[in-house]
């Protein structure tokens, strides 16, 4: 363990155990251990969600021979790979809300990047705390922001003790923004910044691992996540493990198949032609390098937190789950990053490993979405699902037995990444053969036979030959979107009528509601840290 986190361990996790009132030794002898340890039989299961940022199903081992994952391919043998598996809202904190909730992103209101989540949502973390689970987040949260960009710092950083951790109260080490892997901040139970200079995911891992051991030895059931933020952009040689990256040097990178020297107009960023052709162009191999040699960095240590599950003891009685907020479409169709409903965007890894419960080595073809991930949890965990979740149990699925699935994936472009412009809202469906798409501001529609075509290099969209699949498509995306009070607005609508000052009050459904809990008042200054002369700067 590297001298930074031995350091980090000794000095945080006393200072944590005073916030709560006991010692060391006590938290490890809380009540009910012993009963929950006679009990093993019965044990409920932890819960292990480990989630990789930007990376894209395209670049795991199990599906390019060139990357470098063997602990995340052994989870797809040892458990079942949902293929189909799409991010609903391919965006970081759209993602994260629907995660934590079961909803779509026009029911949590958190349409683009750097907002304040709104507190009264029942997430899994409060479901399973109220069965008597740990819960514990660790890693990019990205639910918490006053202002975009500049938002480095504790305003923007530190969520208090509270509410707004929607349901992660037992260990808290989080950031919102930032993929500098070898300098970055972590905040926890106070607006202290607590730095490292480890790659990151070997900071996550540390804490995850820990986290584990103390768990094993109270016999606490337990839900931790684990939010890495490999392998997001920046993808410079210095913000990856250099032993990594030795081993993508030669490696081959051509830019992709559909790659077009014109830069798609319904991009929200980079659709200026001169750095398109100057700067994206020339670099994106080198930068694929740095994202494989990132991938593996990652999934080394992904490998460290696997097996102190299996020396715990606890392997056997913990579903993990490995995914990722969405992918990356290095200049395919001419875009990079995310925000489209591209498969190299929206598809992105999903596997859920518990042994002896799910069939090892399984394939399931299901068209998962984000939201479905929540009430899915909940499911295998025995536990009843909130009324206002909108996403599906896949827990027979999951189990290799026929059970309910949906149809298709919706999927939700509600804006820009972080900025109130407009013109870049789309809604799609995928199901197991086509994906349908429709732009908000001119209403143009694409249609794509991924079976046939899983390049998607052929837009049937205006062939008479598939009007009618078209016309179904169409039709079953509009029901579904009424279904849930999507009304697909452009971006600055849901500004005017959802949100204020970055906090979101209310959302498609109307005014948010708790079901578990008590709904509380949203404050907009509860927990701001003014700072000077950052503060004045930032507002727009
Ligand atoms: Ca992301």
């Amino acid at each position: 363990m590297p001298a930074i986190t031995r350091h980090f361990f000794s000095n945080i996790l006393p200072r944590l155990a005073r916030l709560r009132g006991v010692g060391i030794s006590a938290l490890m002898l809380l009540p009910h251990s012993g009963t929950v340890m006679a009990a093993a039989a019965t044990k409920p299961p932890n819960v292990i969600i480990m989630f990789a940022d930007q990376l894209r199903f395209q670049s795991c081992g199990f599906s390019d021979p060139r990357a470098i994952t063997p602990n995340i391919d052994g989870l797809a043998r040892q458990g079942m790979l949902f293929r189909n598996f799409v991010s609903t809202s391919p965006v970081c904190s759209a993602f994260r809300a629907s995660l934590l909730t079961g909803k779509y992103a026009s029911s949590t209101g958190v349409v683009v990047n750097e907002m304040r989540m709104n507190p009264n949502h029942d997430t899994f973390a409060h479901v399973l705390k109220a069965a008597g689970y740990r819960t514990d987040y660790i890693g990019k949260w990205h639910l918490w922001s006053h202002q975009a960009g500049g938002h480095a710092g504790a305003d923007n950083n530190f969520v208090p003790p509270g509410p707004y951790r929607m349901g992660f109260d037992d260990f808290w080490a989080v950031y919102n923004f930032g993929h500098e892997n070898y300098n970055y901040s972590y905040w926890m139970n106070t607006p202290e910044e607590i730095k490292g200079t480890v790659f990151k995911p070997v900071f996550d891992s540390n804490m995850a691992i820990d986290r584990i051991k103390q768990h094993a030895k109270t016999g606490d059931p337990f839900a931790m996540v684990v939010a890495y933020s490999p392998p997001h952009d920046p993808w410079a040689v210095k913000n990856c493990p250099p032993e990594w990256y030795a081993k993508f040097k030669n490696t081959g990178f051509p830019l992709p198949e559909t790659w077009q020297d014109v830069p798609d107009p319904y991009m929200d960023r980079n659709t200026e032609k001169e750095p398109w052709l100057n700067m994206w162009k020339p670099k994106l191999p080198d930068m694929m390098r740095v994202y494989y040699a990132m991938t593996a960095g990652l999934d080394e240590q992904i490998g460290r937190v696997l097996t102190t599950l299996k020396e715990s003891g606890l392997e056997d009685n913990t579903i993990v789950m490995f995914m990722s907020d969405h992918g990356e479409m290095f200049g395919a169709h001419g875009r990079v990053y995310k925000m489209t409903f591209y498969e190299e965007s929206v598809r992105v890894p999903m596997i859920i490993r518990w042994p002896g419960q799910i069939p090892a080595g399984s394939v399931s073809d299901a068209c998962m979405g984000t939201p479905d991930i929540m009430p899915t949890i909940l499911g295998l965990c025995g536990k009843k699902i909130p009324a206002a979740v909108e996403g599906m149990d896949l827990t027979q699925i999951a189990r290799g037995k026929p059970g309910p699935e949906p149809d298709f994936a919706l999927l939700q472009g509600m804006g820009h990444t972080f900025q109130w412009q407009d013109g870049f809202e789309w809604r799609a469906l995928r199901d197991k053969q086509y994906t349908y798409a429709r732009y908000l501001k001119d209403g143009k529609e694409l249609l794509f036979d991924n079976k046939n075509d899983p390049l998607q290099k052929r837009d049937l969209a205006g062939d008479p030959a598939h009007s009618e699949k078209l016309a179904e498509l169409r039709r079953k995306m509009n029901q579904k979107m009424a279904a849930i009070h999507d009304e697909f607005k452009p971006c600055s609508w849901y500004r005017d009528h959802w949100i204020q000052d970055r906090v979101i009050m209310r959302a498609g459904p109307g005014d948010f509601k708790r079901e578990l809990g008590e709904t509380i008042e949203v404050d907009t200054n509860y927990g701001r840290i003014p700072k000077e002369p950052e503060q004045k700067k930032a507002k727009k």
